[in-house]
């Protein structure tokens, strides 16, 4: 069972990314993604949905156009954990290639 990210452990793994914010309505973080074109952002989504699989951990994420709107939340403990912040990681370096 996946642990929740809690107390200075969470506050540090936050701490160490870029931009996210918590959602206000559950335990979850967002970040909001804005690319040159269409191809550009899907080609993001692509990168991301496999290395999702890969980790066996799937964003929830909207995309209209240029922009890409990704939560992270772990439904297995029903809240943030290390998992998230692993694959926000690799997010947050995809979005710079
Ligand atoms: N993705 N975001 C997220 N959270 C999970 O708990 C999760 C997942 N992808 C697959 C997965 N869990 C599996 O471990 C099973 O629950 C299917």
């Amino acid at each position: 069972m996946t642990e929740k990210l809690m107390g200075e452990a969470r506050k540090r793994a936050l701490d160490g990314l870029d931009g996210w914010v918590e959602v206000e309505s559950r335990d979850a973080i967002a970040k909001t993604f804005r690319f040159s074109d269409f191809n550009a952002a899907f080609g993001f989504m692509a990168r991301i949905a496999l290395q999702a699989e890969r980790m066996d951990h799937h964003p929830e994420w909207f995309n209209v156009y240029d922009r890409v709107e990704i939560t992270l939340s772990t439904h297995d403990c029903g809240g943030l954990s290390e998992r998230d912040i692993a694959l926000a990681r690799f997010i947050e370096a995809a979005a710079r290639t």
